[in-house]
């Protein structure tokens, strides 16, 4: 049985056909499925993800809604449902995030966050909180895209170390790419969020900084969020606070 929403969607998914999300996980030498919008939703029993679930391939690109957060959302509405399971990894491991094909138009930064659930992250909920620190960034090298170039050269595989200082417990990972390629105004900019949660081990004990908000952390004013794309001689300034390392 479809949803009124899911025959929405799909109606809508042809028209948007050619975005993409994070298919695949490998998370300390494991390997996860992620939500997979077309059909995920439609199995019965719905299968457990590490991934908070998104409603489709597409982006947001209004960045004062809580969208902007995981792209996710609960029966009937938008919002940031946790996922039912999470994923063992000690600090200083490296989790892999397996992109579908990502379109050659869809020019821009690859981000990561990290946030520390306060209890259980199966039941948590970030909301407008300003939690979030940054762990890694990748924009634009000598005329070289993370994506989709960087993408396009490790077979659409990005890969983040998880900092060796991070306390243990439990985080949801914010992984996203923002493509660039209307973002000459706001809004333009296509945010393509994606959250895994994971349980950190080790003896770290790192106090992160710099956290900020999502939504909050971008808008219209934001360095990076408004940028010509097509001009690929300039700079490029990766939006949001400095990276935590540890
Ligand atoms: C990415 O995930 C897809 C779907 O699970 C899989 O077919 C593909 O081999 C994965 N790519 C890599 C490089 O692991
Ligand atoms: C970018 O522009 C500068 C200044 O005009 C120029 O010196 C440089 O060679 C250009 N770089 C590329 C990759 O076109
Ligand atoms: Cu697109």
């Amino acid at each position: 049985m479809l949803s009124p929403k899911f025959s929405v969607l799909l109606a809508v998914v042809p028209l948007v056909a050619g975005h993409g999300y994070v298919q695949q996980l490998t998370v300390d030498g494991t390997s996860y499925s992620g939500w997979i919008p077309e059909v995920d939703p439609y199995l019965s029993p719905e299968p457990e993800r590490i991934v908070r679930k998104i409603p489709g391939n597409g982006p947001v690109t209004d960045l004062s809604l809580i969208d902007v957060q995981c792209n996710g959302y609960t029966d009937g509405s938008f919002s940031t449902a946790p996922a039912p399971i999470f994923a063992p990894i000690a600090a200083g491991g490296d989790v892999a995030f397996n992109w579908t094909t990502w379109p050659d138009t869809h020019k821009g930064p690859i981000i990561t966050y990290m946030a520390k659930a306060p209890s259980d992250i199966t039941a948590w909920e970030p909301g407008t909180d300003a939690v979030w620190f940054k762990i890694d960034e990748a924009g634009l090298e000598d005329g070289v895209w993370a994506a989709p170039d960087g993408l396009a050269a490790t077979n659409s595989v990005y890969t983040v170390t998880i900092p060796e200082a991070l306390a243990p417990g439990q985080y949801i990972i914010r992984h996203e790419i923002i493509a660039l390629h209307s973002a000459y105004e706001y809004p333009g900019a296509q945010v393509y969020p994606s959250c895994a949660q994971v349980e950190v081990t080790g003896s770290g004990t790192g106090t992160p900084t710099d956290l900020v908000a999502f939504p909050g952390a971008y808008d219209g004013d934001t360095p990076g969020i408004v940028f010509d794309v097509y001009n690929s001689n300039s700079t490029y300034t990766i939006p949001g606070p400095a990276v935590w390392s540890g």
